[in-house]
């Protein structure tokens, strides 16, 4: 049996099959839980539905994370369709690409809001509108990066709003953990998705990681969500508030 078995998983975040989001819901699908897709607009749609249709999922909704009213009717479809969740999976940012390259002065105000709302905002609009469906508690999971932490060239206004995203995470522990619910962050090392495409640089990163980090190498989207799964199961019931690297070791060296 899977160490997923019975569990409903709702996933934010699956752009394409590159998608750390993918990687999850297929290690999720292989342990047993059922799935619940989210995509943000109608481009998105035409990858995601059918990758979601392909592992058995039948519960694909749009919702862009912008909407309050969009995340509030995504969360009543599927307290309709399923009763209560286990897991949610905010897999989520985004930035506009002009202001992930360069000075960091050049970040806008509304470039500045608009980071700061998809990326780490929109984690407790979740969070949010999931509680009353975690009746018997849950594991939420968000994905940050190093940038967060320290200062990477170009990830600039992401960096910010990925230190808004850890910080949220550990707040939102500490609000939701009298009801079981636990919430954590992984902290990925860098990988070739279409959101990291977005990084100016992000060969030379990646390229100084497999030259620096102790594993010698990068990671997989497979090793994230090896490391979701545990997050998401009951292996790390004493687990909450943490930001869990992986990174092959990189964070211990620069
Ligand atoms: O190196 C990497 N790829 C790392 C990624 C290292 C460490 C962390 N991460 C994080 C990212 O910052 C993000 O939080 O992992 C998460 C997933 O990123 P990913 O898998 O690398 O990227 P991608 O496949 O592009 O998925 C991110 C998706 C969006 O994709 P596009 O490319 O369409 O912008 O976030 C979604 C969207 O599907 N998204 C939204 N969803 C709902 N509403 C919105 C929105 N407004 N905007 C973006």
């Amino acid at each position: 049996m899977g160490i997923l078995q019975g569990k409903k998983a709702v996933i934010f975040g699956v752009a394409n099959e590159k998608s750390i989001a993918w990687a999850v819901a297929e290690a999720f699908k292989r342990e047993g839980a059922e799935l619940a897709f989210t995509y943000a607009n109608e481009t998105v749609a035409k990858r995601v539905i059918p990758l979601a249709e392909s592992i058995g999922s039948t519960l694909i909704l749009p919702c862009d994370v912008r909407s309050d009213d969009e995340v509030r009717d995504t969360f009543a479809r599927i307290g309709e369709a399923w009763g209560g969740i286990d897991c949610l999976v905010h897999s989520i940012a985004f930035a506009n690409r002009e202001e992930l390259k360069g000075s960091f002065l050049n970040t806008s105000r509304e470039g500045f809001a608009m980071a700061l709302d998809i990326s780490a905002y929109s984690l407790i609009a979740l969070v949010k509108e999931a509680m009353p469906l975690m009746k018997e508690g849950g594991s939420v999971m968000a994905m940050t990066y190093y940038g967060g932490q320290k200062v990477f060239p170009n990830y600039n206004v992401m960096g910010v709003a990925k230190a808004a995203l850890e910080m949220s995470v550990r707040y939102l522990a500490e609000t939701v953990g009298p009801e079981g619910v636990r919430v954590n962050a992984i902290s990925a090392g860098p990988i070739k998705t279409l959101a990291s495409a977005g990084v100016g640089g992000f060969n030379q990163i990646a390229g100084h990681v497999a030259e620096k980090a102790p594993l010698r190498r990068n990671i997989t989207q497979e090793e994230v969500a090896g490391a979701a799964l545990y997050l998401a199961s009951d292996l790390s019931r004493g687990v909450t508030g943490e930001v869990h690297f992986v990174d092959c070791g990189y964070n211990i060296i620069g």
